[in-house]
């Protein structure tokens, strides 16, 4: 018999397959929530059990959780690129912020006592208001994403104070590692960095070099994640390392991990910036370090982890 039942929304990417690597590992039943596409969902792990909704569908979601009865939900799913929030503000906001409401709902009405974590973010903070920042910073988010991740994180807490569920936010900062989607920046990075170490590409063009991140790694964020949702009451938490580097920084991590100087390489065009940019975020998860939780995964052995990854890609 599984110890406990886990329900993932967002199962199919970075951080939900790190996810359910853990909770697999502590021995929970692992469900999670696809969405039906013309090419089939992938999950790495083929223990975990995938129901078909769609998060812009209550009906689906309801029906998921009453099937599964889930002990804990963890709500990953979004529309998670910023730059596409602009072209589609509308579904980003329908998935990633009304998305949670309906998530909600089907807990509320379906499974009450099951425990909720909310993936919020740290694009909430957008034009940073101060730093580092802390639960108790206010949100300025600078991008329909952002907008839509403060609803999604103001819908957790009422939920919490409307109707007593077990409710939390992870406030997570940006998570990475080899599993990340390639049109991020970091897996822009070494991606590029392999092809051009291997003599397939020349030139890596960018967009804006110096805004700066608190980058950590996906599989240190999820026992962060996991270790919320052990806590007694439901509270919100900033998920970070506490230290922030540039895209540009980054980019010479990663080059000189492999020998090479990313300035002969790299190329900033501003066609690419984006229409309001968040310059600087820097986490402070005192309050999380304060549980037990620390990253494992410093920024130098992130750079070299991912480099390493695509390195051996064929
Ligand atoms: P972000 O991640 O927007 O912070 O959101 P991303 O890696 O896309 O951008 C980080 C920074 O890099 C700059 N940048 C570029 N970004 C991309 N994608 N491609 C480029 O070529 C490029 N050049 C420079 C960006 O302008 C930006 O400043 C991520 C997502 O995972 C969200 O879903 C999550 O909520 C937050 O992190 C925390």
């Amino acid at each position: 018999m599984a110890l406990k039942r886990a329900l993932i929304s967002g199962v199919t990417g970075q951080i939900g397959s790190h996810l359910a690597d853990l909770l697999l590992e502590k021995g929970y039943e692992v469900h999670g929530i696809v969405r039906r596409t013309s090419t089939p969902a992938k999950v790495r792990r083929p223990e975990v059990k995938l129901h078909s909704a769609d998060l812009c569908d209550q009906s689906s979601l309801s029906e998921v959780v009453r099937v599964v009865q889930p002990d804990e939900v963890y709500n990953l799913a979004a529309q998670s690129f910023v730059p596409t929030s602009w072209q589609q503000p509308a579904l980003t906001g329908d998935t990633t912020g009304l998305g949670v409401a309906r998530m909600l709902e089907a807990v509320r009405h379906n499974c009450p006592g099951a425990r909720f974590y909310q993936a919020s973010s740290s694009e909430c903070y957008g034009k940073v208001r101060e730093s580092p920042q802390h639960e108790g910073t206010s949100f300025y988010p600078r991008s329909p994403y952002g907008a839509a991740k403060c609803y999604g994180h103001w819908i957790t807490v009422n939920a919490r104070e409307s109707y007593g569920l077990h409710a939390s936010s992870g406030i997570c900062f940006n998570c990475e590692g080899p599993r990340r989607g390639v049109e991020f920046v970091t897996r822009r990075i070494t991606t590029a960095v392999a092809a051009i170490k291997k003599g397939k590409q020349e030139t890596l063009v960018l967009g804006n070099l110096d805004a700066r991140r608190d980058w950590g790694f996906a599989g240190d964020y999820v026992q962060a994640m996991h270790l919320i949702l052990q806590q007694p009451k439901p509270d919100d938490y900033v998920i970070a390392t506490g230290v922030s580097h540039s895209v540009g920084q980054f980019c010479e991590a990663a080059f000189a991990h492999v020998g090479l100087d990313w300035r002969r390489h790299v190329v900033s065009d501003p066609t690419l910036y984006r229409p309001a940019e968040v310059d600087v975020l820097l986490g402070d998860a005192r309050k999380l370090r304060a549980l037990g939780w620390k990253p494992e995964v410093d920024f130098e052995s992130l750079v070299k982890m991912m480099v390493d990854a695509d390195m051996e890609m064929p």
